[in-house]
């Protein structure tokens, strides 16, 4: 894009300054400036290894399991089926395919005789020599008995027709475990809801909340009304389906956005939850999340939730516990004093009433403590919402990482139930469900490692590698709940290097690379596939650019410079690539910066050896981490229609500067801060810009800047500066803040090197910026330099070369001496004798730089 036409035309609130005098000088003493380009981000890691469990996988883990190997049972021919209360046929058949000897029953006094765990949803399932026997405490319990049946049957340890003596005696540690639809973006699929329903039950999950944001039936506008009948129609097969898989189908309805407190809407309500009842719904929610204006009022909903609980819940005397979503429901905006709405549920919302709680922050680790501030104000355990893997504040990803940030000495005491909001990807985040119900049915057996080896093969039986290669590439946020990825990946920097390093990196690229080709010919669930394709597509060209780096690591090293530079500006991404990798990202915590990261350093020392100075390729710094990250380059990529954002409340001292790389004459600085220049809240709003030689010693350059989005600063004189800075002042904001670019002395018609000139100067700038990533398009025109004497041969570095370029060196009197053309983007021509001046012609080629040496 063309920048100074998008500066120029831009509204700006400038603030021109001048140099005021040295006034303050900053020690920051201790500042690690050599850590702000880290290879690697320290993230909590994955607690847990991967087991070997010999040849039988049951999700979630049993509590116990005694297996005698020495005595098997064999399968017969036939099924001998005593399903004692007539209940089960259905389920039997899905998971019995083959011949068996079956008991099962279930009741409180078969579990007292039995040795079943005494509360609900337990089981205990024995094999012996007369065949399988399950008893359930419950019907919930014995159906799943046969989920634990199925598990067993089609592990290793049966493939060969027998399956040894065992017991195993299983029960919930939680009793409500389950699944919120309650993201923002396209609801699930009813084929989606229907295959994750039957998840559920194969992993014993028990609770379902309908609550997709984006559903106008469930929230504002449409809460008032029935569903149009198709949808009536689905929904009722849903609760049926819920009901085969002992799952609560909770509806949850959000009508915060636009309730009146009157009895209208009450009526509304009323009538809403009796149309989803007669569709065959049994249990209800109401979430006032996210919303503005009256329906926040926390007495009103108390009031409401207490007089639902009298007037249609216990009337109905066939409806679950209500459970609600309070305005509150994070800790990082919830008051704390008596008035505020979380005290006021905990006197006066009926105890029967559950509330959900998300903890600390939006998508929060659970921990005794963030359970203790909750349970404390609304005195009851609360039910945890984990925002995970829900990606619906960063759609660009696409999560399947390990379920983990639970602590797994949780129980009851601290929460009453525990429900999960996942992607709107519902496939692919059976992922995490195969965690969540792990976690939540033997919480203090929870490996996260082992139970995410074992996610993969179970959904990707026939290309579990591939699909395990795609996902421990695919799992943090860049800034959002953070999630560690690539744990067995190490990069290094190119100072680093080792032939081993850059030979396991290649290996790594190598595999991702066919990654995609695999799992679309091995990976048989299709609704899977739909879900991930697009991020399948940019891993595969990731894993390509990882292989092209490596084999530019080895030119580079090798010092065949000219091999180099056509392999690097081969291996930039395009701005098409860039904004396809940018919707579907994987590998953004390790390989794609580790790419980029290299290629950096390596233009950097490549222009050092062939232009023999430090390029104009300013790196940043600062006190945000995330400045270390390739996030920060949005700031020094001459788009103004991004932005780098520290994803991070901004506090006293902090700071965002440049590195120049040495130091330099510094006379034109331009930090454009915020989103956009008038209203955006992220943004320093007092600020002073700073100058430092050394990174430890700062210099003010302005006075403090108030309300200041635009900070220009020129002087001709300059100031001698390896590093430059906006530093925040004294201010009452702790919101993120942002900024679109920060340039320091940015090329211009009036200072080009050469005394080059054309007859379109603005359009040469880039070719004469000491910055060998960014480019001019020479196309039509002539650009024409004075060597300075003495001076010896050029140096034109050139993207690509479309067409080629001539050169011709014209002595004192006009005439021409030499005449050159290129057609390779790396390209040096010696002068020849009485060459005073030297002119560039073409039909259309984009230079990247023209050096003189
Ligand atoms: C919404 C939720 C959304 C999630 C993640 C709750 C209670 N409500 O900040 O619908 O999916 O964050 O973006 C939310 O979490 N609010």
């Amino acid at each position: 894009m063309n920048l100074m036409k998008t500066m120029i035309s831009a509204a700006m609130t400038a603030v021109i300054c001048a140099t005021v005098p040295n006034t303050a000088a900053a020690d920051e003493g201790a500042f690690d400036l050599s850590s702000q380009r880290s290879e690697v981000q320290q993230l909590n890691p994955v607690p847990g290894k991967k087991i070997d469990h010999q040849g039988l996988i049951i999700n979630p883990t049993p509590h116990s399991i005694d297996i005698d190997r020495t005595s098997v049972y064999t399968l017969p021919a036939t099924k001998k089926i005593n399903d004692k209360k007539g209940k089960f046929a259905y389920t039997i058949a899905e998971v019995v395919p083959g011949g068996i000897d079956l008991s099962i029953d279930f009741g409180e006094k078969q579990a007292k005789k039995n040795g079943v765990e005494l509360r609900p949803e337990a089981y205990k399932l024995t094999v012996d020599k007369k065949g399988v026997t399950i008893t359930g405490y419950d019907e919930a319990g014995a159906f799943y008995g046969l989920q634990t049946l199925r598990q067993i049957l089609t592990s290793e340890i049966a493939s060969s027709g027998t399956i040894p003596h065992m017991t195993i005696n299983d029960w919930p540690s939680l009793s409500r475990r389950g699944v919120i639809e309650g993201f923002y973006g396209a609801p699930w699929s009813h084929d989606v809801r229907l295959s994750l329903i039957d998840y559920y039950g194969k992993n014993k999950l028990n609770s379902y909340f309908f609550g997709p944001k984006d559903d106008p039936y469930h929230s504002t506008p449409h809460w008032r009304q029935p569903y149009p009948e198709p949808e009536a129609k689905k929904i009722k097969e849903l609760v049926e389906a819920a009901n085969r898989n002992h799952v609560d189908f909770i509806w949850a309805i959000h009508p915060g956005g636009d309730i009146r407190w009157n009895e209208a809407d009450y009526d509304s309500l009323v009538n809403k939850l009796d149309m989803m009842y007669d569709l065959g719904v049994r249990a209800f929610a109401l979430f006032f999340d996210d919303i503005d204006g009256e329906g926040r009022n926390p007495v009103k909903q108390v009031d409401l939730f207490n007089r639902l609980n009298r007037e249609f819940v216990k009337k109905k005397g066939d409806v679950s516990n209500l459970v609600v979503c309070p305005t509150d429901y994070s800790r990082l905006w919830a008051k704390t004093d008596s008035a505020g709405a979380l005290a006021t549920y905990g006197r006066s919302l009926d105890k029967s009433i559950e509330v959900f709680y998300t903890g600390d922050v939006v998508c929060s680790d659970l921990t005794h403590e963030t359970m203790d501030f909750f349970n404390g104000l609304i005195r009851r355990p609360g039910f945890w919402w984990w925002n995970y893997p829900v990606s619906d504040y960063c759609r660009n990803f696409i999560l399947q990482g390990p379920v983990y940030g639970l602590d797994t000495t949780i129980t009851e005491e601290d929460v009453v139930g525990f429900g999960t909001n996942p992607m709107e990807h519902g496939e692919a985040s059976k992922l995490a469900l195969y965690g969540v119900a792990d976690y939540t049915w033997n919480t203090p057996a929870y490996n996260a490692i082992d139970n995410w080896e074992r996610a993969l093969s179970d959904l990707a039986p026939d290309a579990t590698d591939a699909y395990r290669t795609f996902a421990i590439h695919s799992a943090d946020t860049e800034n959002g709940y953070r999630r560690d990825e690539s744990w067995e990946t190490s990069t290094f920097s190119l100072n680093e290097y080792t032939p081993e390093k850059a030979a396991a990196m290649l290996a790594e690229f190598e595999k991702i690379e066919k990654v995609p080709a695999t799992m679309e010919a091995k990976c048989n669930n299709q609704l899977l596939m739909k879900e991930l394709k697009p991020w399948l597509t940019e891993f595969g060209k990731l894993g390509k650019r990882g292989v092209e780096a490596i084999g530019l690591i080895e030119q580079y090293r090798a010092g065949n410079d000219s091999i180099f530079w056509t392999g690097y500006v081969d291996a930039l991404m395009t701005p098409e690539e860039r904004k396809a990798y940018d919707a579907h990202k994987s590998g953004t915590l390790k390989l794609q910066p580790f790419i980029e990261n290299a290629l950096e350093d390596m233009v950097i020392g490549f222009y050092g050896r062939v232009a023999g100075n430090t390029p104009a390729i300013h790196i940043p710094i600062g006190s945000y981490p995330n400045l270390a990250t390739r996030q920060s380059r949005l700031m020094t990529d001459r788009d103004t229609t991004n932005h780098y954002t520290s994803a991070e409340a901004q506090k006293d001292g902090d700071w965002i500067g440049l590195d120049l790389g040495t130091l330099r004459k510094v006379n034109n600085i331009r930090v454009m801060q915020g989103r956009n220049s008038t209203a955006d809240t992220d943004y320093f709003d007092n600020v002073v810009l700073q100058a430092s030689a050394d990174g430890h010693t700062w210099t003010d350059l302005t006075s403090p800047l108030k309300e200041t989005y635009d900070i220009i600063w020129k002087d001709d004189n300059g100031i001698d500066a390896r590093y430059v800075r906006i530093k925040r002042l004294d201010s009452k904001r702790t919101s993120w803040t942002t900024v679109r670019e920060f340039f320091v002395n940015p090329v211009t018609a009036d200072n080009l090197p050469y005394s080059a000139t054309a007859s379109a100067v603005d359009i040469m700038l880039n070719a004469f910026d000491n910055n060998p990533d960014t480019y001019s398009t020479l196309a039509g025109d002539t650009w024409n330099i004075t060597p300075e004497s003495g001076a010896n041969s050029i140096l034109v570095l050139s993207k690509t070369i479309d067409n080629p370029v001539t050169v011709d060196q014209i002595d004192a009197k006009g005439n021409i001496v030499s005449s050159d053309t290129i057609t390779t983007p790396w390209r040096k021509i010696n002068l020849a004798n009485g060459t005073t001046k030297v002119n560039f012609s073409s039909a259309g080629a984009d230079i990247c730089e023209i050096v003189v040496l």
